[in-house]
């Protein structure tokens, strides 16, 4: 196939016929651009040329070849008439710089939370914004946090605990905490490595990671990151056409991955206002807002414009057709309910994760660690306790081991921590995941000894008081260094007058 010259493509670059060129690829997009999920604006800023920077960190690897006809692949660019662009530094990358320049060396972060408040100050706006936001009110994201405030420790004492070792199991892989590394997507608007700084991190101290399926690096770049033997997890968001899903389930199993995580709290996008209002700001002059064949509108920020392919049809019965096109662990990652834990232990799945999608989804949804004690208690009700065949996951505004151990406590098997090892990279890259990994190493080891467990399995449900758990009101202690770093939601902004 004849390569094509970069004066070829510049000569569509309008409306009525637009080549964009993306990793030295020519696409035809004309007929495309009404139904890009996020507006035919943003595309049409880089018709004719190069859209790859703009393309790449939110877009999963293989977003044109399942989109855009095969016809439409007009061929690769000719490098001999690619002409090297120097990227202008904007006054706004100079600030980055200058602030990434000044970031409080790695040895004086302290907890977890002091990654949330670099990468607050470092993140481009739209990342923070996309990274931090959650659905509506943003209660639920605060409840995650405020939840475990009102368990208290119940600690037993003169136990030899000068050895302790919290290493564990998790659905048969051996981790050196009771802790894996949850799925958030779009690792590369917070660094140009995106998920292999997780990936790396966690080989090198053995941590599991559950690869997220909106990644921003392939599926395939994140398993070939990983060491011989490394246990990864997938998470999966399932596609409208199941053949896609089917595909991309069974190669992962053939290349090793250990279980299956299937988010079952997203049947539609929660509304993030933060990161809806930062496309909002972007489009100033008021964009004209347009529906795609999902309904969902243009104007709705990074996640939801690109959430279209999700099945919203999926319900119980396709838990055994699952069941039927892979031997992993099946997962479902989103529950809440007792009735929705039995149901899922009923189809034969081998555990759950009590979420709620780090509050982005249904707010004033419960958290995780609230609904775990009545959940424990009716599968109590069903099985064998702890059941060996039937995990118990939690995950939602943990920060500390402290709050790991409150969790192992009332039932968890594990639990997942997100945001905390995302905002570790979008900080510090791989180095700060495995600073994120030594810390919470540490507290473990402070809060084992302290609590008078030397083992994960010594870790019982007398060691806490959660008497308060349920009650939604009442004095709860402020949480002083997250709401430090919580950024309150605004309002809509007028215009330049
Ligand atoms: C989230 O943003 O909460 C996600 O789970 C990832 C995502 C990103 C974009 C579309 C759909 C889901």
């Amino acid at each position: 196939m004849s390569l094509i010259p970069t004066s070829a493509v510049a000569e569509h670059a309008s409306r009525d016929s637009c080549w964009i060129i993306v990793h030295s690829k020519v696409y035809d997009v004309t007929e495309f651009l009404d139904e890009h999920p996020g507006g035919s604006k943003i595309i049409l800023k880089y018709a004719g040329g190069d859209a790859t920077e703009a393309y790449e960190p939110i877009h999963p690897p293989n977003a044109i070849l399942d989109n855009l006809p095969i016809e439409k692949h007009i061929g690769a660019i000719d490098p001999n008439t690619v002409v090297k662009v120097v990227k202008q530094v904007t006054e706004a990358d100079k600030r980055r710089q200058a602030l990434m320049d000044a970031r409080p060396p790695l040895d004086e972060i302290l907890n977890l939370h002091d990654f949330e408040a670099v990468a607050k100050v470092v993140l481009p706006e739209k990342a923070w914004a996309y990274y931090s936001s959650a659905s509506d009110d943003e209660i639920t994201i605060r409840e995650n946090r405020a939840a475990f405030q009102r368990v208290w420790f119940r600690p037993r004492i003169l136990r030899d605990v000068s050895s302790v070792d919290w290493s564990t199991t998790i659905l048969g892989c051996k981790s050196s905490l009771p802790v894996y590394i949850s799925a958030t997507a779009l690792g590369k608007l917070g660094h140009p490595d995106g998920e292999l700084n997780l990936t790396r991190a966690a080989a090198k101290h053995g941590v599991i990671q559950m690869i997220p399926t909106l990644a921003s690096c392939s599926f395939d770049e994140i398993v070939d990151a990983a060491s011989p033997g490394q246990p990864l997890f997938l998470q999966l968001y399932v596609n409208r056409d199941r053949e896609i899903t089917k595909k991309y389930v069974q190669h992962a199993e053939k290349r090793g991955v250990k279980a299956l995580f299937i988010t079952v709290d997203a049947p539609q996008l929660g509304r993030r206002e933060k990161d809806m209002r930062m496309k909002s700001v972007d489009d100033s002059a008021g964009a004209k807002v347009q529906e795609n064949q999902s309904g969902v509108k243009k104007d709705q920020g990074v996640s939801r414009a690109i959430s279209s392919f999700i099945d919203p049809s999926l319900s119980w019965k396709d838990i055994p057709w699952f069941r039927s096109i892979t031997n992993m662990h099946i997962i479902l990652k989103g529950v809440s309910t007792p009735e929705d834990a039995i149901l899922a232990y009923e189809a034969g799945c081998q555990g759950i994760v009590l979420s709620n999608h780090g509050g982005r989804q249904l707010d004033t949804s419960r958290s995780g660690l609230e609904n775990l004690v009545d959940i424990v208690a009716a599968l109590k009700q069903r099985g064998p306790w702890p059941n060996p065949n039937f995990s118990v996951f939690v995950d939602g505004g943990v920060r500390r081991a402290s709050d790991v151990i409150k969790a192992l406590a009332l039932g968890a098997s594990a639990v997942g921590i997100g945001r905390g090892f995302l905002y570790a990279f979008s900080s510090y890259g791989q180095e700060g995941v495995e600073r994120a990994i030594e810390i919470l190493r540490d507290e473990f080891e402070m809060n084992m000894r302290l609590i008078g467990a030397r083992t994960i399995s010594e870790i019982v449900p007398d060691m806490v008081d959660a008497s308060a758990l349920h009650s939604h009101v009442g004095i709860t202690p402020s949480d002083n260094l997250y709401n430090g770093t919580y950024q309150p939601l605004g309002t809509a902004q007028f215009r330049q007058a």
